[in-house]
């Protein structure tokens, strides 16, 4: 009965997206992508929900590493401003909104299950603070970064001051709001804002990243992508606690006996440096 129950839900998921396409590829590897590029792919309510429903739900229908990729020339234009216009909100109406944002970012984040970004054009305002809960950015040359909020007569409410000040330093956020200030090319790297920059296509990288990434144990993975982030909110020596246990479970799990056994047996890859750019 649970397991029927169970089933049913799989099927449905996500046929009732609307912003949202996912294709499912081999080994678990999925490939979302932000499908409303006439409005830039600007966050409406409508495209938070499906983001909460599907980092709520893809590691227990089984994605081992997710790209979130964008249809059109922009990631993601940030809070759809038209939407919040029309709607005249009250603060506390927004505060809901803003805490919806935050389930379907802290969904993300912390949901252990690795979230690779594929960048291109437009990254801003609450764009950036999608791609700030990711694990890994990967950028385009087309790619650029800012904080319009400021100008705009707005604030932040995605999440910004935690993820975004924690890439850049808060230094860097406030100059951004404060200016306006855009990041692109090296110099985003350099900020920390991507951690890989291609000359050809984000996503092709972003999938590449992914299929890597998908074949470690996905227990590994849960503690990389969910312990990670929780420990940066503890203080240290409760983080420190925490680390060991997490490594208890995951440094005994059984599936990497097989793989502890071929280092042992000297048939397991090295570490080696990586080869020097040609
Ligand atoms: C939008 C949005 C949007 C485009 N909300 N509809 N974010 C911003 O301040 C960015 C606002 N957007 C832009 O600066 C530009 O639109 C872009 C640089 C992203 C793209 O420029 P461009 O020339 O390619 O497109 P466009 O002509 O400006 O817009 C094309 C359509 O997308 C147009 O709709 P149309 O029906 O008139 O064709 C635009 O209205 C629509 N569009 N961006 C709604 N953001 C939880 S707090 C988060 C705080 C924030 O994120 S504040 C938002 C910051």
């Amino acid at each position: 009965m649970h397991i029927q129950k169970e089933a049913a839900m799989s099927e449905q998921f996500p046929s009732d997206f609307v912003n949202i396409r996912l294709d499912r590829l081999e080994d678990g590897v999925w490939v979302a992508t932000l499908d409303r590029p006439a409005k830039r792919n600007a966050l409406d309510v409508a495209t938070i929900e499906e983001l909460v429903s599907l980092f709520s739900n893809a590691h227990r229908l089984g994605a081992r590493a997710i790209v979130l990729s964008a249809e059109g020339d922009h990631f993601c234009a940030g809070l759809d401003l038209v939407e919040h216009h029309r709607q005249d909100r009250s603060p506390a109406e927004f505060m809901h909104i803003c805490l919806r944002w935050h389930e379907a970012f802290n969904k993300m984040e912390y949901g252990g299950v690795p979230v690779i970004a594929a960048l291109k054009g437009a990254v801003v305002g609450g764009g950036l603070e999608l791609a700030s809960a990711a694990h890994v950015r990967v950028a385009d040359r087309s790619a650029y970064f800012a904080l319009p909020e400021g100008q705009r007569g707005l604030f932040t409410g995605g999440g910004a001051t935690i993820r975004v000040a924690g890439l850049v330093g808060k230094a860097r956020m406030i100059d951004m709001m404060l200016t306006g200030r855009v990041y692109q090319q090296e110099e985003a790297i350099e900020v920390g804002l991507a951690q890989y920059l291609v000359d050809g296509s984000a996503l092709d990288k972003a999938l590449e990243i992914a299929r890597r990434a998908a074949q470690n144990l996905p227990l590994t993975n849960f503690a990389i992508c969910s312990a990670i982030s929780h420990m940066q909110n503890m203080s240290s020596f409760d983080a420190a606690y925490a680390e060991a246990v997490v490594a208890g479970v995951v440094n005994t799990q059984p599936a990497a006996r097989e793989r502890l056994e071929a280092f042992a047996n000297k048939t397991a890859a090295r570490v080696r440096p990586s080869k020097p750019a040609t």
